[in-house]
């Protein structure tokens, strides 16, 4: 019903738009997509194909079909592009077969590639979406400019680790769904590149120059900046059906370095992950930090001897710390960063981090670790993130982020996320299903919560699903 709602009112208010405004009804466009619309019909199309929502999704499906133009001039984000858009495409065309989710994914994955125009090859934050019609030879399309530039707040034009960390997963379905290497190519320059360079601790800094393949900066977060890099190095391992070596120790070290230099216990006796700037200790942990209890569980099963049992624990404490921050606040939903220092735990000490704008890396979390331990009580904090969400983000005409956790009466933000309906509904989905609904061992989540299937040999996944 929540589902049913936020589309419902997408659909009403905003459909072509990015996103949905709830309280003045109509619809935003932003800048991240570069000239892309229509994020959340992309975003939306598995999860409303999972939830049975039929009539829903043949709207959703009509509108790419007809309505969704790939022919548009601007600067896109590669990672907003990539995980949302491709992401949703791919996983709508596993789930159902159907030809459109493919050809527009492709089409899609070929307008992406100036940004890896650099001397490394790792790819720059924004690409030009301009394509050139090329006749017959190899591709019909190319890069007209081959334009590609960085953040302009990320020091001295580096790239982010999250977001040239964090294309793996989808690249390497494009390459299987187009018989094209160059994709998967693409996206594995990163490992090559990191795995050479000198690492402070062990451990992986946020900023790496595509021009040299040196760090820029030191600062390490698993959360903000850092987070989907460290999940796609575990998925890809899982994706490649425990194939890809490189991706499982490449995890396994960085996890190791996280846990002896980052991971940290309170007074109280919550566990959470610190932020790291150049060796001096940030006591602060981001609410998108929090997809790291579900990481850790998924990648424990798989840990050498005797480490599985201590990597439970592990995800099941920051769990329980990131339920805490929820707990701890008026709504019993948890602030966009909380701290552990000046006598506070787990809860957000300045203004500006008061706010939650939907986010899901809390209920991922509870999913996987319901799914991986069945402790019925990640099930009762869902209800407890759902009930909240009636209360203090449903409004008149959809969903909105709240700008404090910490007051009964909260001021919204006019904001649906896409993400909302790809993520945060799903995870709350998933974690009251039968465990075979998408089961972890045929599929991976992209960090948008779009399914991918394993690649077991033909992927059979998508055969069974169907
Ligand atoms: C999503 O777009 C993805 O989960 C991304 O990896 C980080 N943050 C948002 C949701 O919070």
């Amino acid at each position: 019903q929540m589902m049913k709602f936020a589309w419902d009112n997408y659909k009403q208010y905003a459909l072509g738009k990015n996103e949905l405004r709830p309280l003045t009804k109509n619809g935003h466009i932003g800048n991240m997509f570069g000239g892309l619309r229509g994020a959340t019909v992309v975003d939306a199309l598995d999860t409303l194909y999972i939830m049975e929502l039929e009539e829903e999704f043949q709207e959703a499906k009509k509108w790419v079909e007809k309505s969704f133009d790939l022919n548009v001039n601007g600067e896109a984000s590669l990672f907003e592009v990539n995980i949302r858009y491709i992401g949703g495409l791919l996983a709508a065309y596993y789930l159902t077969g159907e030809e459109v989710f493919k050809s527009k994914a492709l089409e899609l994955g070929e307008k992406l590639l100036p940004a890896f125009n650099t001397p490394t090859g790792i790819p720059r934050g924004w690409s030009d979406l301009r394509l050139c019609l090329l006749g017959n030879e190899g591709s019909l399309f190319s890069p007209c400019s081959g334009m590609s530039w960085s953040w302009g707040w990320a020091s001295a034009g580096s790239s982010i680790l999250a977001e040239f960390g964090t294309l793996h997963l989808e690249f390497l379905h494009l390459s299987e769904l187009s018989g094209n290497p160059m994709f998967a190519e693409k996206a594995s320059t990163s490992h090559l590149i990191l795995n050479r360079v000198e690492k402070p601790q062990g451990l992986y800094p946020n900023f790496l120059s595509p021009v040299t393949g040196n760090w820029v900066q030191h600062h390490v977060s698993i959360g903000g900046l850092g987070d989907s890099f460290y999940e796609y190095l575990i998925k890809s391992w899982l994706m490649s059906d425990k194939k890809d070596s490189e991706a499982k120790k490449m995890y396994d070290d960085a996890l190791e370095a996280i846990e002896k230099h980052l991971v940290k216990k309170s007074a109280g006796g919550l566990t959470y992950i610190a932020e790291w700037r150049g060796g001096v200790l940030d006591h602060k942990m981001g609410h998108l930090a929090c997809f790291s209890g579900g990481m850790i569980a998924l990648g424990a099963e798989h840990a050498g001897e005797g480490r599985k049992q201590h990597y439970m624990d592990l995800a099941a404490e920051i769990t329980n710390t990131c339920h805490e921050s929820y707990a701890r606040s008026d709504t019993k939903l948890g602030p966009e960063a909380f701290r552990f220092d000046t006598g506070t735990e787990a809860m957000a000490t300045r203004l500006s981090e008061r706010y939650y704008i939907l986010r899901p890396e809390v209920v991922e979390s509870y999913m996987y670790m319901w799914r991986l331990t069945h402790d019925p009580k990640y099930r009762q904090w869902g209800w407890e993130a759902v009930k909240a969400l009636e209360k203090h983000c449903r409004v008149e005409a959809g969903f909105s982020g709240i700008r404090d956790v910490y007051t009964t009466t909260p001021t919204h933000d006019n904001m649906q996320q896409s993400f909302f309906l790809a993520e945060t509904l799903k995870y709350l989905y998933l974690l009251f299903c039968e465990d075979d609904v998408l089961s972890l061992d045929d599929w991976v989540f992209n960090t948008e919560a779009h399914p991918l299937p394993v690649n077991h040999t033909n992927f059979k996944a998508k055969a069974s699903v169907q």
